[in-house]
């Protein structure tokens, strides 16, 4: 019997270092010292043996089911360390591997010409000032020379948020509240966010301005054609030249609006030309000198004190410069037009 012991357990030994597998030690463990296993068989024979026989077997068959236990442990903890490193290896990252680099965004078009036309005229002395969106009835209205069941109040349809509140159809109320609030000369730039009830390819429910003014004593004509000849030669290059026509708005008189020369015809007007249309121009802006009713209004009564002051959509500009078809790609946030700024 102990012989018989003897067989089983080297056998036993040479399949547990033979096993590749922790299913297949499994399987092993099972055929020796599982309840049919064949360690176990050999025990239930035990009673067939003599009284003296008896304890040295039972030894013997002890002393292979530890030997064997400990030779499961060992290649257990083998297989297991072996299944851990080719998980590590499968696994493996390589950290030298450059990072994915973040989007980077870009500024849009409209605020990068905003920036642009601030930083022009800054460097003439303007200095930049803003206000709310939503206004009242009198100063986006009535203060600027535009009273009730005026027509001028039909050139912009308006947003009313209530009785005498409205969503600003222009920044010239941030003008008229710089001139109620301050003393004179007053030289400002009024960039930012407007609201006319209007949609179509060329306008949009809201778009963007930038309002120009300069009161001071003896403000003229020419002062305000020598500030908008210098940003439109910043703008659009030192060619650039520009022309007044008669024009009106109810926040100035005379009124004008003013033309750029075409960047592309470069003063000889051709007739395809897909920018200006063969005129050699392109309206850019509105302007005029400061009506003598807003400089009452502000209780500018100091006698000789003059201003001009001028408007423009910076949509429209930004579409000049960058060449943009419709107006309408300004305002979908499509990544694969605004990247291209
Ligand atoms: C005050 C005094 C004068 C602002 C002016 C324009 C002419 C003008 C338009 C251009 C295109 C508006 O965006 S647009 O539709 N603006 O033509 N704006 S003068 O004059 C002012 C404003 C406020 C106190």
């Amino acid at each position: 019997m102990i012989a018989k012991l003897d067989a089983i357990g080297e056998q036993v030994l040479k399949e547990i270092s033979a096993a590749a597998s922790l299913e297949a030690l499994e399987q092993v463990r099972v055929s020796v010292l599982g309840k049919k296993g064949a360690l176990s068989e050999v025990l239930k024979g035990l009673g067939s043996v003599g009284p003296e026989e008896r304890p040295r077997i039972g030894a013997a068959a002890n002393e292979w089911k530890r030997k064997i236990e400990d030779a499961l442990e060992v290649r257990k903890g083998a297989l297991e360390a072996a299944a851990l490193d080719a998980r590590l290896q499968s696994e493996r990252l390589d950290v030298s591997l450059p990072s994915r680099l973040p989007h980077r965004g870009t500024l849009h078009p409209v605020t990068q010409a905003t920036r642009r036309i601030v930083e022009i005229l800054a460097r003439l002395g303007f200095d930049v000032m803003t206000g709310p969106e939503i206004e009242t009835e009198f100063l986006n209205f009535d203060a600027v020379n535009i009273p009730a069941d005026h027509p001028a109040r039909d050139m912009q349809d308006t947003f009313f948020m209530g009785p005498g509140v409205l969503l600003r159809t222009h920044t010239s109320s941030v003008q008229m509240r710089a001139m109620r609030s301050q003393s004179w000369p007053v030289r400002i730039l009024c960039p930012g966010a407007v609201y006319r009830c209007d949609s179509d390819a060329t306008h949009s429910p809201m778009f963007h301005q930038v309002e120009g003014l300069w009161v001071d004593r003896g403000v003229k004509m020419s002062d305000l054609k020598g500030v908008l000849s210098c940003l439109a030669r910043e703008l659009f290059g030192a060619e650039a030249k520009i022309r007044l026509r008669p024009s009106y708005f109810p926040f100035v008189e005379p009124g004008a609006e003013v033309d750029v020369s075409c960047f592309q015809c470069k003063g000889a007007p051709k007739a395809g030309c897909r920018i200006c249309k063969g005129t050699g121009w392109l309206e850019i802006l509105g302007a005029g000198m400061v009506h003598p009713r807003l400089l009452e209004m502000a209780g500018f009564r100091e006698p000789g004190l003059t201003g001009f002051a001028f408007g423009m959509g910076v949509e429209r500009i930004a579409m000049l410069l960058h060449e943009i078809p419709d107006l309408r790609l300004m305002f979908q946030g499509d990544v694969r037009f605004l990247k291209q700024f």
